[in-house]
């Protein structure tokens, strides 16, 4: 077989959690630089009665099953961005969602913090490097970090930050932040 010379990519996973409506399928569309997979559908009188829907008077879609993105960082690494469905009725795919993967976002939503409680559970009982991203959705008081970590008892060691799910750049650092989240556990493990 001829050597291309094209090393081949290594793949990093990397799953994209929180409640319903905190963002993760704009999260993964705003860097995707592929066409993001995701699997939408408008809400409808049948899901409206299962998707809580305080709050997020502008949502008109759910999704059904998950997002996908791919994003290159450089010629070696790759990353794969997983949606992982937030309601609790799709707690079932998380595990096959988190298998394998680096680490996690959460995103939370300080309009309705609590959604993003059983995420953060599960990585932790996981043992999943992860980083909380606050979603800033216009017209909510901003919140101090300081004042989320304590409302959500987040340790001191899980990095948290503000991001804004619709611009590629925030989501970029988001992403940054938890690989280097990533290597700092590794180097304390090692
Ligand atoms: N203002 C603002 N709106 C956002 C942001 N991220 C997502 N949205 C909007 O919030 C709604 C829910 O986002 P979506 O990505 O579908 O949430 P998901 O249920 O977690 O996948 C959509 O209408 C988005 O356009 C953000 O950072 N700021
Ligand atoms: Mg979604």
């Amino acid at each position: 077989m001829v050597d291309s010379g094209d090393p081949v990519p290594d793949i990093l996973k990397i799953v994209i959690a929180g409640g319903f409506g905190a963002g993760k399928t704009t999260f993964v569309a705003a860097l995707s630089e592929i066409e993001s997979l995701h699997t939408e559908e408008l809400i409808t009188t049948h899901s409206a009665g299962t998707d809580d829907l305080r709050g997020l008077d502008q949502k008109t879609t759910t999704t059904v099953a998950l997002d996908f993105g791919r994003v290159t960082l450089d010629q070696s690494t790759v990353i794969y961005m997983f949606g992982m469905p937030g309601q609790d009725r799709f707690s079932f795919m998380w595990d096959e969602l988190a298998q394998g993967a680096l680490g996690a976002v959460v995103l939370a939503d300080t309009r309705r913090l609590e959604d993003c409680f059983p995420s953060i559970d599960y990585f932790e009982n996981r043992g999943l490097p992860f980083v909380v991203a606050i979603n800033c959705f216009d017209g909510y008081r901003s919140h101090l970090p300081e004042d989320v970590r304590t409302a959500l008892s987040l340790n001191t060691d899980v990095p948290l930050m503000l991001c804004d799910a619709r611009r590629r750049s925030s989501v970029k650092t988001v992403l940054v932040e938890l690989v280097g989240h990533v290597l700092e556990q590794e180097l304390m493990r090692a």
